[in-house]
């Protein structure tokens, strides 16, 4: 491995990587299902498709024993009133952590188990927040800035957004009376 290529640099105001190895857009017709409000989503479609968020990921090798790591740029916004946020994800492997750090804007971050204990966390920045094995994460932007922060991961933990899509997660963040709240999902499969 060339040591250079073990050097990346982190752009802190727009959040790019340079140089990374994957670079993922994720707009709302790729995430149409995880939503709860389905009109919110087809009004929106119906008039543009808007970027939610974009990925800088850099993956040397997905071997067990390695770190990846990534960035990412969660824009402002919200589908009807739930606020605009990732997809969501368990690991692959279950039993693999994850360490999350704020870089700039104001978030929230959504973990869950497969018992469906669920945990909300604030996240802004310089906010690491610790993601244990077997825990679902999703990150949710409720300011009026980009959401931009960096995550560690083992390299071999792998991406499972079939269950999230399929179940959800048990509880959204929508705005309320001007404020982000925390609500049960009423789309939320057992
Ligand atoms: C973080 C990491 C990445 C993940 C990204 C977006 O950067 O957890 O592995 O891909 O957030 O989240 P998601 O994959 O759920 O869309
Ligand atoms: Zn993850």
């Amino acid at each position: 491995m060339n040591l250079l290529n073990l050097i990346t640099h982190l752009n802190k105001q727009n959040g790019q990587l340079e140089p990374y190895t994957n670079k993922t857009v994720r707009k709302l017709s790729d995430m149409k299902n995880f939503y709860y409000n389905r009109n919110a989503v087809e009004e929106i479609l119906a008039k543009e498709d808007p970027i939610i968020y974009e990925v800088y990921a850099v993956e040397v090798s997905t071997e067990e024993g390695n770190l990846s790591f990534a960035t990412t740029v969660l824009y402002p916004g919200k589908v009807g009133d739930e606020y605009y946020m990732t997809k969501g994800h368990y690991h692959s492997k279950r039993n693999r952590a994850e360490v999350y750090l704020c870089i700039s804007g104001n978030g929230r971050m959504v973990l869950q188990d497969e018992n469906g204990n669920v945990i909300v966390t604030k996240f802004d920045p310089d906010d690491i927040v610790y993601v244990p094995p077997y825990y679902a994460h999703r990150t949710v932007n409720v300011g009026n800035k980009p959401l931009i922060f960096l995550a560690i991961y083992p390299s071999d933990a792998g991406h499972d957004y079939g269950t999230i899509e399929e179940k959800g997660f048990r509880k959204i963040i929508i705005e309320k009376n001007g404020k982000p709240a925390v609500i049960d999902n009423p789309r939320f499969c057992k």
